[in-house]
């Protein structure tokens, strides 16, 4: 039983904390599993020995999301099957771009806290399931080494959606990106779908049975994106290792979701409060977590006794995951960064802004997802409240960083096909609108904020380019290829309704801009 602890702040910082190490952890004990046993009662330990968990899953991404979902589920299932001794499932977590976490893993033998914040209060957990942390970089051939450990029956990636290298248009490998020329003519790879595809290359070299391979990152159809990236990957140089990656590896698509901001100095110091000891890698979440996974054959971990679904067919949870929260997260970072807001809870703390996004997911999202009994309007609501959650200070910069890479499946997707369909899609045409406000920085009457983005030096440009005139920066952003494609810039209401909405931001502001929005007839918004 987990047990409540008010923690000595919810006020979160902003400040993101310095490469996961402060200056505090010198003079403290450190959490590991010497520390592990004099914790306060009030934490939640792992219920099972830690030293002796052996590993059965090798992760690609050992990002804050990983830590708060999939390694509390794991933890969670080997709880609910006391019986495997000595337990499986460890996890060996690789960090594929910086060795920060696992500097601050290693010397805490892989504890680490999550830092459950909801409205009321926080709790505190101590997860053990992260038996190793490989920086890929680093030690390429000690990463293989565990991949074609046969122990690894589950192989499992958080890279985000940039790190699957794809070609937005096509949706397959971009060939030509940088981190994928770098792994072809490397001795080791150290890219996602590198590791990935060497290692599915040993095994099968070695004829053993592969692990199975399952996204868990937020992209459509994520289990066939990957797959169709792996096989194409391998084709590169070896069309015998591309059939057999095509017939014989599973790749389960899946649905994840648990709202985890980045880490804060706020949340080092109330782990550091909670535990009585330092923890270099807490991780702060929403009490909120859902998985829901496609069946596939092989051994895996008891993670239903944890609260996952087993589905034939995830592409329901997936579209309305991706369409109502993703895609409004992307309105809201956004819209109110141009509102000088700095968290999603202000945003929807805002009765304009509220009923906005209501609108947008009820409205714009809803008629595009596929038929069903799943009460959408009751997930909209749910979504609101999970936001609104005061707990949790989800920064706007971190929710809309990488947009140019996200559009297509959270927003573009769904504006076409409501045009085509004669529908309404003018709480999707803002959000779009926004983001070029933003990535531009042509904010006329708006607040300018950084964003992170790939284009963003492209965007600046054409932005330079056009002042203040919204038709010329409109056009020119459109035709970007790369992020809009081909059809969508040749309907007439998609150009006219952004160009008009890129004109009213600038010249109104987010926050009129969007009430005379709402003031506009009401399609389907319950
Ligand atoms: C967010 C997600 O940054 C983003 O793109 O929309 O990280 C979101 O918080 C998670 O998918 C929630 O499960």
């Amino acid at each position: 039983m987990s047990q409540v602890v008010h923690l000595s702040s919810l006020k979160i910082s902003s400040l993101e904390a310095p490469a996961g190490i402060s200056s505090r952890a010198d003079a403290s004990p450190r959490l590991s599993l010497a520390t592990l046993r004099g914790l306060p009662r009030t934490v939640r330990r792992p219920g099972f020995d830690v030293a002796a968990l052996r590993p059965g899953i090798l992760h690609l991404g050992c990002g804050a999301f990983h830590r708060a979902h999939q390694a509390v589920f794991t933890q969670r299932a080997i709880e609910a099957k006391p019986g495997a001794i000595p337990p499986a499932w460890g996890i060996i977590s690789a960090s594929l771009q910086r060795p920060t976490m696992r500097d601050a893993l290693q010397p805490q033998d892989g504890l680490y806290t999550v830092l459950e914040r909801g409205p009321h209060g926080a709790c505190a957990t101590v997860v053990g399931t992260i038996s190793e942390v490989v920086f890929a970089q680093e030690n390429p051939a000690a990463l293989l080494a565990r991949f074609t450990d046969p122990a690894i029956r589950l192989v499992t990636l958080t890279v985000t959606s940039s790190g699957y290298c794809l070609d937005p248009a096509t949706e397959r490998l971009a060939v030509h990106h940088p981190d994928i020329q770098k792994d072809l003519h490397a001795s080791l790879p150290s890219s996602a779908l590198g590791v990935l595809v060497a290692g599915l290359a040993e095994v099968h070299k070695a004829g053993r049975r592969p692990p199975v391979v399952m996204s868990c990152d937020n992209l459509p159809g994520n289990g066939r994106i990957l797959r169709q990236a792996a096989i194409d990957y391998a084709a590169l140089f070896d069309d015998e290792l591309a059939g057999w990656i095509a017939s014989s590896v599973q790749f389960p698509c899946s649905m994840v979701d648990r709202i985890t901001p980045a880490t804060t100095e706020a949340d080092l110091g109330d782990a550091a409060a909670a535990l009585g000891v330092f923890d270099a890698a807490p991780v702060c979440a929403e009490p909120f977590r859902q998985w829901v996974i496609e069946d596939f054959a092989g051994p895996r971990p008891a993670w239903e006794a944890a609260g996952a679904e087993f589905v034939p067919d995830v592409a329901l949870w997936e579209a309305s995951k991706l369409g109502l929260l993703n895609g409004t997260h992307m309105a809201i970072a956004y819209l109110g960064s141009l509102a000088g807001m700095q968290t999603v809870a202000e945003f929807v703390e805002d009765p304009v802004f509220a009923a906005y996004a209501l609108r947008f997911m009820l409205a714009e999202q809803r008629p595009t997802l596929p038929p069903s009994r799943h009460d959408i309007g009751a997930y909209a609501h749910q979504l609101l409240r999970r936001w609104r959650n005061p707990g949790i200070a989800h920064q706007l910069s971190r929710v809309g960083r990488n947009g140019s890479e996200k559009l297509q499946a959270r927003l573009l997707a769904s504006v076409q096909e409501n045009l085509e369909a004669g529908r309404s899609a003018s709480c999707t045409l803002l959000a779009v609108a926004a983001w070029i406000c933003c990535a531009s920085g042509c904010v006329g009457h708006g607040h300018a904020a950084e964003t992170q983005d790939p284009l963003i030096g492209r965007m600046q440009a054409l932005g330079a380019a056009a002042g203040d005139d919204a038709g010329r920066l409109t056009a020119s952003v459109l035709a970007m290829e790369d992020v809009f494609g081909r059809d969508l810039p040749r309907l007439e209401a998609f150009r006219v309704g952004l160009t008009q909405a890129v004109g009213d931001l600038q010249h109104m502001g987010p926050h009129a801009t969007v009430k005379a929005l709402l003031a506009s007839p009401k399609q389907g918004c319950r």
